[in-house]
């Protein structure tokens, strides 16, 4: 038997090449790989840098969708399914929205994969897959086994993508994240990830744990930061704000080579943070006091910031940039609110009537930085422009240049360099997602059905 992996992109322009920066070796392939019998064939494409070759003989096709992707994604299995072959779908999009995946696969995988991948391999072996497998309760990640071998000779950025843990306990409104895993969040045991880093050492200059928050848990997140330490790498992670005040935290984090932390900010006004479900960004002096710890532990920061939310006017675009410029911020991103399919802010919104498309995922007249929902006090197009804007001041060669010369970015030289690399990147990206289709813009047909919907 053979299995065809795919890690769908968003969509893709003739003649424009896909975003670079998310071009990271993707996680949910390795894992089912990696959970995939050793007598079953594993092929595996990536739609975001490589052709998929539709006629290739394969017993199965698994795509991972998430709702930017679902699009693309019933594009792929529309032409596998055209050639006789079952697809299966699973990941985020399939776990918020299975009714809807269901439509466009043979079988639907809701929930984490470790428990249901044999099982649906099996089925399949057997010519009997189930329209539904559904994850009951969070499975162990004990014996996670990623298999990276999928990745060779394709050309992902070099960081190297490791778990810790999934989920996050909080329960912020607009976060999928939280819909997921329900606002729990489970680890891996702290020997398995070191063994893990230092079997990809020689590999990588750079570690990305891509935990949703590693610092859910203060005291594990402590445990596994002191197994760090002789590890001797650099690493970044995304993280709550709390953890900025934990001074102990903060010198396990700085010693176990941590050089950079993804913080979600997401507004200056408390009334949105409030309406967020996200006051605790405000605790003990607030961003400012988080900020001078970091700093005072050289850890620099990609700071993130949503606009759109009920309270947010003309000025909010200007008091975020100007924060993230006067704290030498390493990276940022400046998004338009979105709501995602199955979190309590989509409720919210499609309850007080404020969504401006039954499917903004779906909908052929939607692209990237669209605005799909109807602001309390913008207008949707207000909202989008200035978005950009403040992408085009944050990522202008006047604050790149600013901020290359703060002394925390400049510290590690390493960090330093890819500073210009990375800053330079999201300089193009800018420009480069605006309206970035979702969908291949090339597909022609129907997306084809997976029986009755
Ligand atoms: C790392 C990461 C990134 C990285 C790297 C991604 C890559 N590899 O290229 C970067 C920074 C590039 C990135 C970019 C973006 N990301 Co991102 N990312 C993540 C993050 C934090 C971890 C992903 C990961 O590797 N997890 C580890 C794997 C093993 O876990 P998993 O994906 O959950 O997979 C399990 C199950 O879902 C399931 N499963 C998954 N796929 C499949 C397929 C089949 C067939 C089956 C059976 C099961 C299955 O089994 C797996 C094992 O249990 C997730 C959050 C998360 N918890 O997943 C967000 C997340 C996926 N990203 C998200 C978003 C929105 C984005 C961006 C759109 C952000 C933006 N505006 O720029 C872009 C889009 C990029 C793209 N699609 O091309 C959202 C998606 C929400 C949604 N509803 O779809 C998430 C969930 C974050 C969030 N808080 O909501 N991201």
């Amino acid at each position: 038997m053979k299995v065809t992996l795919i890690h769908p992109c968003i969509g893709r322009r003739p003649g424009q090449k896909y975003i670079r920066t998310w071009q990271m070796e993707p996680l949910p392939a390795a894992t089912l790989a990696g959970l995939t019998p050793s007598d079953v064939k594993v092929a595996f494409y990536d739609d975001r840098m490589e052709v998929i070759p539709f006629d290739e003989p394969t017993d199965l096709v698994a795509i991972s969708v998430e709702t930017y992707t679902a699009k693309r994604s019933y594009q792929i299995a529309s032409e596998y399914r055209r050639r006789g072959v079952p697809v299966v779908m699973g990941g985020f999009h399939a776990s918020l929205m299975p009714d809807e995946v269901a439509c466009f696969a043979e079988s639907v995988v809701v929930g984490e994969a470790e428990l249901l991948w044999p099982q649906v391999i099996d089925d399949a072996r057997h010519g009997r897959l189930q329209k539904f497998y559904r994850a009951t309760g969070r499975p162990s990640l004990a014996d996670l086994k990623t298999d990276r071998s999928i990745f060779r000779g394709k050309r992902y950025l070099p960081v190297g993508l490791v778990e810790a843990g999934r989920g996050c306990h909080f329960k912020c409104e607009f976060c999928a994240v939280q819909t997921v895993f329900n606002a729990t969040q489970t680890r891996r045991p702290i020997d398995k990830i070191v063994a893990e880093i230092m079997s990809l050492k020689a590999d990588h200059k750079l570690f990305f744990f891509v935990d949703d928050n590693i610092t859910s848990n203060l005291q594990q997140a402590k445990e596994l930061f002191r197994a760090l330490i002789p590890c001797n790498i650099r690493w970044v992670s995304q993280a709550s704000i709390n953890a900025a005040h934990d001074e102990e935290f903060l010198d396990l984090l700085s010693r176990s080579g941590c050089k950079a932390v993804l913080i979600g900010f997401e507004s200056m006004n408390p009334l949105n943070l409030a309406q967020m479900n996200k006051s605790f960004n405000t605790m003990r002096g607030g961003f400012a006091k988080a900020m001078a710890n970091l700093r005072r532990y050289a850890i620099r920061v990609y700071g993130t910031f949503i606009f759109g939310y009920d309270h947010d006017t003309a000025d909010c675009f200007d008091s975020a940039v100007d924060f993230a410029r006067e704290h030498a911020f390493y990276i940022a991103a400046f998004n338009h609110l979105t709501p995602f399919p199955g979190t309590p802010l989509y409720a919210r919104l499609k309850e007080q009537g404020r969504l401006l498309y039954d499917a903004w995922w779906l909908d052929d007249r939607y692209s990237y930085n669209q605005i799909p929902f109807k602001p309390a006090i913008m207008e949707p197009e207000e909202l989008r422009t200035a978005c950009l804007a403040a992408r085009r001041k944050f990522y202008s060669l006047a604050s790149i240049a600013g901020r290359g010369f703060d002394s925390v970015n400049r510290r590690d030289w390493f960090m330093w360099r890819n500073f210009y690399l990375i800053n330079s990147l999201h300089r193009q990206d800018v420009s480069n997602r605006d309206h970035y289709p979702l969908g291949d813009m090339t597909f022609r047909g129907e997306l084809t059905q997976a029986g009755a919907c």
